[in-house]
């Protein structure tokens, strides 16, 4: 059968999981939350990664109710954490097009909190550029709305789009995202440091927190460490992984 047919019944299967990679305060050298990254465990291809079916997800409009899974998962798992450690624990979790565009996306991330007792502020929504391949107002609109909730949203991917500058401008947005392209390269010797420097003073200047993805080596680390970035992601701090592979987080968001 093709792949695409087997994801119609993949939620109600339980094939789906959430792994979970942290999210680090670089200042500190702790844990604050979490990225919610979907895994699918088909019965006879075995672990298909997200990059081969969140496309065919959205074209096949089944993301809806998969992101409906991973929230309600997601926003659970954060509340089990923060109960346990006494502390908020920070939660990010992907949107595709096709979600956002949905009209019962506000309600659907309203339910999960409400469902899981998590607060609003503990919860991120991640979009990218991809968003704009539909209507551009539709897309503000929603994530205004989604924003009344008290939910955060994050530019996913930051820099690597077309328009990244009047993107910026356009979505209403707390967070962003340095795509891992430009943090693989810091300490090279080429420009990219003084590219991701620009990206994280145009965040400081528009009032943003700004998260490095893809960081793998402590010199990565160093370099984000001098530009003063808040937050980091990357193998070097931990993979993506189940949640009861995780540290229990040592420290309330910032
Ligand atoms: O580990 P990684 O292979 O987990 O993820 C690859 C891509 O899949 C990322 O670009 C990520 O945004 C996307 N992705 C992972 N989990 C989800 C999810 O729950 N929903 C959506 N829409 N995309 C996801
Ligand atoms: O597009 P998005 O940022 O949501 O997806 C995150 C993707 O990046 C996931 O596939 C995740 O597994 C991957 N990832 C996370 N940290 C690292 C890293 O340090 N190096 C590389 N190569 N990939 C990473
Ligand atoms: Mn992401
Ligand atoms: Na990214």
């Amino acid at each position: 059968a093709r792949l695409i047919e087997d994801l119609a019944g993949a939620t109600a299967a339980g094939q789906f999981e959430v792994y979970y990679q942290p999210t680090i305060d670089l200042a500190a050298g702790v844990t604050t939350g979490y990225e919610a990254l979907l895994r699918w465990h088909h019965p006879t291809r075995g672990l298909v990664p997200p990059v081969e079916f969140v496309p065919l997800a959205e074209e096949g409009g089944h993301i809806v109710e998969i992101g409906r899974w991973v929230l309600g998962e997601a926003t659970r798992q954060a509340a089990a954490w923060s109960a346990q450690a006494g502390r908020p624990v920070g939660i990010a979790v992907n949107l595709s097009p096709r979600q956002l565009a949905d009209d019962d996306v506000v309600a659907t991330v309203r339910d999960a909190l409400a469902a899981s007792g998590l607060p609003a502020r503990q919860l991120t929504l991640e979009v990218t550029e991809g968003v704009l391949v539909r209507d551009v107002d539709q897309v503000v609109t929603q994530l205004l709305a989604l924003r009344t909730t008290g939910v955060r949203i994050a530019i996913d991917d930051f820099g690597t789009g077309y328009s990244s500058l009047s993107y910026l401008r356009r979505l209403p947005a707390d967070i962003v995202k340095i795509d891992r392209s430009f943090v693989q390269e810091l300490g090279t010797g080429n420009r990219s440091t003084t590219l991701v420097a620009s990206i994280i003073e145009l965040a400081r200047s528009l009032h943003l927190d700004v998260v490095a993805e893809g960081v793998e080596t402590p010199e990565q680390q160093a370099v984000l460490g001098r530009l003063a970035c808040s937050h980091a992601q990357g193998y070097l701090f931990g993979r993506p992984a189940p949640a009861g592979a995780q540290q229990p987080p040592a420290q309330a968001l910032p």
